[in-house]
């Protein structure tokens, strides 16, 4: 069986639903401190706080958990706001489920970091997978941190935990909680709901960004490659497509004409300014065959389709 820790967040909820999808419901254990909405509360649900480590070993051994996929913790622009609870969550979370998995010995454990690892001195195109590592967020920190962590209980414990630096991910079926890539995925509503969006970032920030279908076959590649073929047991750079929010809007523009965007960078423009604008994903393309499907015109026609059926509204009439 697997448990889902997050599981009510952005990604968490996806990847209960694609997880329920290949198992079987009753295989699945979505668990998080606030019930999930959409298909992640279409199964079972456990109320857990990964802070609290007996009650999550418990229910680890409650339901015969082999696999966790470790997804709760605070985003960047989150745990800028609050830096003690963004590095205990994101930090003490992890460690947690790192030490259970040493314990009752678990099959395998999936982790997210993020390109947030990599600060303003990592080249800024095409950055490489090996290249330094000095974030100039707490969100950054706790990743680079739990890499270390990740490979750590790898060599040391045998615990088979795997892991890939998302870069901003964009889906339909849930809302983002607390990044500096969410403004990615709110223009889609305001511009089915032909309201003005106000983007907290400048026209030209260039960010890494993957449509959330592509992350969850990553994810799930990546879990089912065979042991032998992961060498990176720290993280895996994982890319799709790049773009500004002027870009976006343009491509949002060729379907629904009326669109109009306004910038009011705030706070979240610095976090922005210090990731990437590209990164090279060759070793996960090389090692477990990692290759996205969705480029940047695919995203946004597949986004208005889905987002507008189910928000019920016809895009024509926007
Ligand atoms: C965030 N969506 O904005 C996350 C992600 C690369 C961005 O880590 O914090």
């Amino acid at each position: 069986k697997i448990l889902i820790t997050g599981a009510s967040g952005q990604l968490g909820s996806e990847l209960t639903a694609r997880l329920r999808q290949i198992h079987g419901k009753s295989k699945v254990i979505a668990s998080d401190i606030r019930k999930p909405g959409g298909e992640a509360a279409d199964g079972p649900f456990e109320s857990v706080d990964v802070l609290n480590k007996d009650r999550l070993a418990q229910v680890v051994e409650d339901h015969g958990i082999r696999q966790v996929y470790h997804l709760a913790a605070l985003l960047s622009a989150k745990a800028e706001q609050n830096i003690e609870l963004g590095w205990k969550l994101n930090m003490d979370g992890l460690l947690n489920v790192l030490n259970i998995a040493k314990e009752q010995s678990l099959d395998r454990i999936f982790w997210p970091s993020s390109i947030a690892v990599f600060g303003p001195d990592a080249p800024k195109e095409q950055t490489p997978q090996n290249t330094a590592l000095n974030p100039t967020t707490v969100y950054g920190i706790s990743k680079v941190a739990g890499e270390q962590w990740c490979s750590y209980y790898h060599q040391q414990f045998g615990v088979d935990v795997r892991s890939v630096r998302y870069p901003g991910l964009i889906g339909y079926k849930s809302l983002p909680g607390g990044g500096t890539t969410d403004y990615a995925v709110d223009i889609y509503h305001k511009a089915l709901k032909g309201e003005r969006f106000s983007c907290f970032l400048g026209p030209e920030s260039k960010l890494p960004m993957m449509y959330m279908e592509d992350a969850v076959n990553a994810t799930v590649q990546l879990m089912e490659a065979p042991g032998d073929a992961i060498d990176i047991r720290t993280s895996y750079n994982l890319a799709a497509t790049s773009f500004t929010p002027a870009e976006i809007a343009e491509a949002i523009k060729q379907h629904i004409p009326d669109f109009t965007i306004e910038y009011e960078p705030d706070y979240r423009q610095k976090i922005a300014n210090s990731w990437p604008d590209s990164i090279d994903d060759s070793p996960a393309r090389e090692q477990w065959g990692w290759e996205p499907q969705f480029t940047l015109e695919k995203m946004v026609a597949d986004m208005l389709e889905n987002l507008a059926a189910q928000l019920d509204i016809n895009p024509a009439s926007v």
